[in-house]
Order: structure tokens, then C-alpha cells, then sequence
């Protein structure tokens, strides 16, 4: 049962609405739903985010470049963002826009909170800005561009130099907090790459940050000097406790949920989410996240994705070939979470053929057929369990303590590893069992092997809702497990399979892909 004490807030990076979304964009939203999902499972109350960053030079310019006002252009593409959540099953709980009312009124109260703690002062600011990346750089850190205007920044992006009128935050009085809170807190930045990467930056230094512009308006006005509108990112930022109504009347959610327990971000925006985001909020006096957990970066097929190279993978592409349960699960299982990878189509398939197919699927139809033939298509009565029964039956009962450690570290490639461990044994349990020859020798021994491989799909099926939601569900509905039932605390005895069950004919939930990319796809 959910307790609605145990909390739990996760979040997904808002998306930039100067295109369509890909690849990497499933990927964090998937690992973002996966989490939500477990702790759903495990009895917490979660609010799951989920999003779109609307301001900006950048997506200013992209309206210049389509034609179009920058309104039209948030619109259509944060839409087409909003459009994929349902396709991947994801499970986020609210969908937030900079551009919502919402979430300026909040900007603006929190621009305020800051400007009355004295964090914020106007002064002039000059300096390289790159609008790709809408960060600002010191000349320390780039190399010269292809003249003398132009700079190249460490991501590749373009940088010129601007110089206007800024509100600047007071950073350079955060250095030694936040390094302090670095070190008390020694897993609020994950993982370890990521964290000594930022806790080096720090160490170098802090300048106090640009946090307003004034050559465009495309953003939240800067409160009474409207000439201004707020840096992109303190805007963008602010998205994490605006949703939750934070500064405005209704702030149930945020008394609720904040502070998060977990922004999954992309390793290049780390910067911003454990530096920039918990000085905000150490100056407005705000709880901070207790974690920032960075992805890494997909490339496909040995190419970083890109247009100009036509590989760019979209969600569409990815259902067509892979599915919904093979998409979740291809993108989590494929790299270890936190690294870097490469999705390449082959790899994808064998994962998806060799554990979803052979896996899962073969534990289930193998299993479930026989009880269809043997066990009168009912849930078998065993008799005494021996010990490989138990030793099974308990794996698949300490996956959800065996589990709960990688989630909460975020390394939820090794959650999937641990449940796929069960699954392997469940099936090299069949191999050594041999129910099929049991059925003359020893039909009550039968009946027994029967029941511990239904019960343990009953658990693992529960457990692999998260990652599969669909074939897992289908596995769940064909031992008739009532939805409510289908929460990690009935992995016990107490909750095991009762005997005489009458089961539906068993069907196939994981078809085999063919490797061939335009079969899969017919
Ligand atoms: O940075 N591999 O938005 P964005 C893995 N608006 N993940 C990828 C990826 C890839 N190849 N490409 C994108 C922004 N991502 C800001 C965030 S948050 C307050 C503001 C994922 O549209 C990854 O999570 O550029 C990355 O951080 C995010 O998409 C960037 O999305």
C-alpha cells in the first residue's frame, strides 16, 4: 500500500523547444519513468516531471528561422514533446512550460526571494555567450573560431562576445558552500566522474553569473525593470519548484514533494543543476536537491546524432522497429547508466531477442503452456517445496530489497541485470527440472515445479512492470493478478499464487525481431 508519508519527486531535464525530440530525449524521460515507476511499486507517493524550456535566444532563433513567432514555435514542439510521453508509457504526473503562467509568477517571486537576500546586483557584463549552449564562458576556457568574433567552446559551440547591461548573482559567495555541501553530502552528485568533474570546477573558482539579458525579450521580465528578462537558465531551473506552485497560493505540492529526491539531467547541463541551481536556492533559503544524477550521451551507430548526417533517431522510428517494452528496455540495458554509449540496431535486437524473447517471453509461454496442458490450466497444487524450489522462490523474493539500493544510486542497469538474473535461473530451473519428463515419473513432483515457475513470473513479471509495463502487464493479466496485487510487497509467501486459479490460454507477449531493420519495420 502506498504510504502517502514516503514521498518521492523525480524529474526529467525540460526539453528546448527549438526541435523535434530523439533518441536522447526518450532516454532520460524513460529512466526518469522507470524510477517513478518502482517507487510507485514500493509504496511511495511520487510525483513524477516531466517538460518543456521555452525561453531563450536560442528558441528565439529558431522562430526567426522558421519564420514564425517564438510562441507558434514553443507551441508546435512542445506538443510534439508532449506527444511522445503516451507513446512510451510514460507516467509523469505533470508536464510543465516556461511559458505557463505558473511558472513566470513563481520566477518572478523567486527572483524576488533572491534580490531580498542582496544575491543579486545590476552591473554591466562583457564576456563570450553561447547561444546553443545559452552558457556563458570565460576566455579560459575556449579556443579561437574560424575569425576573430567567434570563439569555440568545449562542446563545440559557437561563442560571441556580448556586452550589456546584467543582473549578476552573487556566485562567487557560494564556492565554499557548495563545496562543503559536496563533501557532506558525498552522493549528491552522481555519478563519481561527474562529481569530481564539478567539485574541480568549483575548487577553480566562481565568478559571479550574468543572470539577466537585455538584446532580446524572449523570456520572464525581470520583476519591476522591464527592460531585462532572466537568464534562460535561472528561468529553466526554477521549472523543478514552480510545478510544484511554489511562492503562489497553492504550494500543497510543494510542502509535499520538494525537496527532490532526483533530477535526471544529461551530463553536459551537470554544471547547471550542481553548481548554478543549489546556490539559488541556498540564497533564497530553499531545501536543495538531494540528488543530480547525469546520464550520459547516446551516439548512434558510431556517429554523434546529428541532421546534417540524417542519422537522427526519432521516437517513431524507435516504436516502429523495437516496440514500447523493447525500446524502455534496449535503451536501459545497452549501457551502464551514467556512461556513455553506442546504440547500434544489432545490438539493440540481440538484447531485445536474447531477454525479452528468449528471456522472459520463452520463461512465460514455456511455463504457461504446460500448465495449459498438464495442470488443467489451472495454478498447480504443489507439495513440499525441495531446496533449488526455495532457493529460487527466495530470489525472486529479495528482488525488491536485492533492487531498491540501485535505484535509489541510480543505476538502474543493474536493477534490470539483477531481476534478468532471476529470470536466467528461473529458466536453466526448467532445464534441470524437466517437467515434461516428470509428467509420467512423477506427476505430483510435476505439479510442484509448476507452481514455483508460476509463482516466480508472478514476481518477476511484478518487477519488471518499471522497465516492460506492456508485456509485463500482459505476463501479470494471464496468471490473473488483480492490478492492485501487482505491488512489490506481495512478493512473499503470504502472497504467493493460490492453487485451482483457473488461467486464461496462455499467449506469446515478446515476438522475436528480425535483424534486418526493414522487416522489423513492415
Ligand atoms: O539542455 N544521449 O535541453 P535539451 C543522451 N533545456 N541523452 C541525450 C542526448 C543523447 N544523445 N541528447 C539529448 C536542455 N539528451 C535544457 C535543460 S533543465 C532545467 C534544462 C537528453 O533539449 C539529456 O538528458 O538540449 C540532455 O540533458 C537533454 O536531453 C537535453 O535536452
Amino acid at each position: 500500500m502506498t504510504d502517502i508519508s514516503k514521498t518521492y519527486y523525480v524529474t526529467t531535464p525540460i526539453y528546448y523547444v527549438n526541435g523535434d525530440p530523439h533518441l536522447g530525449h526518450v532516454y532520460s524521460t524513460v529512466a526518469a519513468d522507470v524510477i517513478a515507476r518502482y517507487k510507485r511499486l514500493a509504496g511511495y507517493n511520487v510525483y513524477f516531471l516531466t517538460g518543456t524550456d521555452e525561453h531563450g535566444q536560442k528558441v528565439a532563433q529558431t522562430a526567426d528561422a522558421m519564420g514564425v513567432t517564438p510562441q507558434e514555435v514553443t507551441d508546435r514542439f512542445s506538443q510534439a514533446f508532449r506527444d511522445v510521453l503516451p507513446k512510451f508509457h510514460i507516467t509523469n504526473n505533470d508536464f510543465i512550460r516556461t511559458t505557463d503562467n505558473r511558472h513566470k509568477e513563481t520566477c518572478q517571486y523567486f527572483w524576488k526571494k533572491l534580490e531580498e537576500a542582496g544575491a543579486i546586483y545590476l552591473d554591466k557584463y562583457s564576456g563570450w555567450y553561447a547561444v546553443r549552449d545559452e552558457a556563458y564562458y570565460g576566455e579560459d576556457e575556449l579556443q579561437d573560431g574560424p575569425d576573430p568574433e567567434t570563439k569555440i567552446a568545449p562542446s563545440g559551440a559557437e561563442c560571441k562576445w556580448v556586452e550589456e547591461e546584467s543582473y549578476f548573482f552573487r556566485l562567487s559567495d557560494y564556492q565554499n558552500k557548495l563545496l562543503a555541501y559536496y563533501q557532506e553530502n558525498p552522493d549528491f552528485i552522481g555519478p563519481k566522474s561527474s562529481a569530481s568533474e564539478i567539485t574541480s570546477f568549483v575548487k577553480a573558482g566562481l565568478k559571479d553569473l550574468s543572470i539577466s539579458r537585455t538584446t532580446f525579450n524572449w523570456g520572464v521580465p525581470v520583476p519591476n525593470n522591464p527592460d531585462h528578462v532572466m537568464y534562460v537558465w535561472i528561468d529553466a531551473l526554477t521549472n523543478y519548484i514552480s510545478a510544484l506552485g511554489y511562492g503562489s497560493e497553492d504550494d500543497e505540492l510543494f510542502q509535499k514533494f520538494w525537496p527532490a529526491d532526483v533530477h535526471i539531467v544529461g551530463k553536459e547541463i551537470t554544471r547547471f543543476h550542481t553548481v548554478y541551481w543549489p546556490a539559488f536556492l541556498m540564497a533564497a533559503n530553499i531545501a536543495l536537491p538531494k540528488k543530480v544524477f547525469a546520464n550520459g550521451w547516446w551516439v548512434v551507430e558510431g556517429e554523434k546524432m546529428s541532421k546534417s548526417l540524417g542519422n537522427v533517431i526519432t521516437p517513431d522510428s524507435l516504436l516502429q522497429s523495437y516496440g514500447v517494452d523493447g525500446t524502455r528496455y534496449a535503451l536501459l540495458r545497452e549501457m551502464p547508466f551514467g556512461n556513455d554509449g553506442n546504440f547500434a540496431h544489432d545490438n539493440a535486437v540481440n538484447r531485445i531477442n536474447g531477454d525479452l524473447a528468449n528471456g522472459l517471453g520463452n520463461l512465460a509461454q514455456r511455463s504457461l503452456s504446460m500448465i495449459a496442458k498438464n495442470a488443467e490450466g489451472q495454478i498447480p497444487l504443489p507439495s513440499s517445496f525441495t531446496e533449488a524450489d526455495r532457493q529460487l522462490l527466495n530470489m525472486a523474493y529479495d528482488l525488491p530489497s536485492q533492487t531498491e539500493p540501485f535505484i535509489n544510486a541510480v543505476q538502474i542497469h543493474k536493477y534490470l541485470e539483477m531481476v534478468w538474473s532471476v529470470i536466467n535461473e528461473a529458466n536453466a530451473y526448467i532445464d534441470l527440472q524437466a517437467p515434461w519428463k516428470l509428467k509420467k515419473e512423477n506427476p505430483e513432483r510435476m505439479q510442484t515445479v509448476l507452481y514455483v515457475l508460476a509463482e516466480v513470473i508472478r514476481c518477476v513479471a511484478i518487477m519488471a512492470q518499471p522497465i516492460i509495463p506492456v508485456g509485463a502487464g500482459k505476463i501479470l493479466d494471464q496468471l490473473v493478478i488483480g492490478h492492485e496485487a501487482r505491488v512489490f510487497e506481495n512478493l512473499d509467501n503470504e502472497h504467493a499464487l493460490k492453487p485451482g486459479i483457473v488461467l486464461p490460454a496462455p499467449q506469446g507477449v515478446f515476438p522475436r525481431l528480425e535483424l534486418n531493420k526493414d522487416e522489423a519495420a513492415a
